[in-house]
């Protein structure tokens, strides 16, 4: 509301500019006044002017056209609307009226909106349309899923060399579910030092059956530990915390606690703390942890035969997630490694098409991904309900020119062609609201183009987890 004022203010700003301009280029001042009291039409304003709910009738066009008219406004932004979103009352408040109703899109409505196109023309005023038959976005019943909005998709699985592979790749799936790439990398492992650590036992304040605490110790990325909880508001607070403890069989110097939290659901607020019994419990240090990739805290070197890291509170609401956890001794390094990107293989040709990966491991463990993108599902909004349709995909030419040639604005067009450009003279996209797309079915090939490397090497930091090369280079 406050951005349409807004808009509103730089409508009438903008003409009051032009009309001083028109006068200072006369360079005469009575013309000036002329065209302060008279402006000219090429600089009076326009309006944004709602079809509201369905209702609409050539009757009420030519009125409405012409009392604009005698006001002084002479172009219209015509913008099909609905009444159906709740909590935009004001926008909206023509419920309980069924008569005068033209159903949108249909031969009708668009006969309306040719009697509209002649009104201006007869009337000297010029149209724009808002380019879909609802409040935001660019879309419409004509999209396909195929052009909707796209998103990149995963699903990592992590594999013993040396061996063939040889069996189908797990997919992440989703609507529309397309493959865009299979990728593989050799897992690091961990240093020999860390690696000959005592090993403590670990318990857990509670734990999820189906993702246990030893996932938090495995050493792989894509397993972890869950504690208790599914609803909103179970996740770890102050007063009832989380936490996981490590008991060693002779006291360990810990110089570093190091965690992995699950990317988006790990803790948030933590304290590292020890224990001369188990029982009671001191705190060493306090941090946060971000909401991804693995993080390592330093700590004054401190001997004891318990530790336990204190959760009391989580970047999700229901419970919180661990993918790897341990103590370090001072100066060792949990996760001091980034993926080259020439370590990344490309095995995106060796998937045939029913997603059976033909690929021959090398010794080490393997990280596979097999990247896909899928339609988001959004839909224009709010639009009545016959006029519903996919976002098209916005990084897609193909889908942008199908949007706008196949859909409204193309039948728009075909109306009166020889007033296009004359009478008809605007296409809007209004309050795009369409929610995140980050992919389209010719992105790496663009990306090649425009920035000059494959892109595929760095997917493995599309999440934000994975570094590959530097931090700077993954950013
Ligand atoms: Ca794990």
């Amino acid at each position: 509301m406050r951005n349409k004022r807004f808009m509103s203010l730089i409508v009438w700003l903008f003409t009051g500019c032009a009309v001083l301009a028109a006068g200072l280029r006369s360079g005469r001042p009575d013309e000036m006044e002329r065209n302060f009291q008279a402006p000219p039409d090429a600089v009076k304003p326009w309006v944004m002017l709602f079809w509201n709910s369905d209702f609409v009738n050539k009757e009420a066009i030519s009125w409405e056209m012409a009392a604009y008219k005698r006001a002084g406004v002479n172009g219209l932004q015509i913008f099909p609307n609905y009444e159906h979103v709740k909590g935009w009352g004001w926008a909206f408040s023509l419920k309980g009226t069924s008569k005068n109703r033209v159903q949108p899109l249909s031969d009708e409505w668009y006969e309306c909106i040719r009697h509209a196109i002649r009104e201006a023309d007869r009337l000297g005023m010029q149209l724009g349309f808002h380019n879909e038959p609802g409040y935001s976005g660019a879309g419409g019943p004509w999209v396909s899923v195929e052009h909707s909005l796209r998103q990149l998709v995963e699903r990592q699985t992590v594999f013993e060399g040396p061996g063939a592979f040889g069996k189908e790749l797990p997919a992440a799936g989703g609507l529309d579910y397309r493959d865009a790439a299979v990728v593989a990398y050799r897992l690091p492992e961990l240093s020999a030092d860390v690696q000959a650590n005592p090993r403590p036992v670990m318990r857990a304040a509670s734990s999820h059956p189906r993702y246990p605490l030893p996932h938090a110790s495995d050493n792989n990325s894509e397993t972890f530990w869950v504690s208790n909880g599914e609803q909103a508001g179970q996740a770890p607070t102050k007063a009832k915390p989380e936490w996981i403890s490590f008991e060693y069989a002779e006291p360990f110097v810990a110089g570093a606690v190091f965690v992995e939290p699950r990317s988006g659901f790990g803790p948030r607020d933590c304290e590292l703390q020890k224990s001369a019994d188990g029982q009671d419990w001191k705190t060493v240090k306090s941090f946060a942890l971000g909401n991804t990739g693995p993080q390592q805290f330093a700590i004054e070197a401190t001997s004891s035969r318990f530790f336990r890291l204190l959760i009391t509170s989580s970047h999700v609401g229901e419970n919180t997630q661990i993918s790897e956890l341990m103590l370090l001794k001072p100066g060792q390094n949990g996760s001091a490694w980034s993926l080259a990107p020439e370590k990344v293989l490309d095995l995106t040709d060796s998937m045939d098409a029913k997603g059976i990966l033909n690929w021959t491991a090398p010794e080490g463990r393997w990280k596979i991904i097999r990247y896909g993108h899928v339609s988001t599902g959004k839909k224009i909004h709010p639009a009545s309900p016959v006029a519903e349709g996919y976002e098209c995909d916005k990084m897609s030419r193909e889908a942008v020119r199908y949007h706008f040639e196949k859909g409204m604005i193309g039948r728009i067009l075909a109306l009166e062609p020889k007033l296009n450009g004359k009478t008809v003279v605007g296409v809007e996209l209004d309050s795009y609201e369409g929610g995140n797309s980050d992919w389209t079915p010719a992105f790496r090939k663009e990306f090649r183009k425009r920035r000059g490397y494959d892109l595929l090497p760095w997917l493995p930091a599309w999440r934000g987890s994975t570094v590959v090369g530097s931090r700077l280079q993954s950013e």
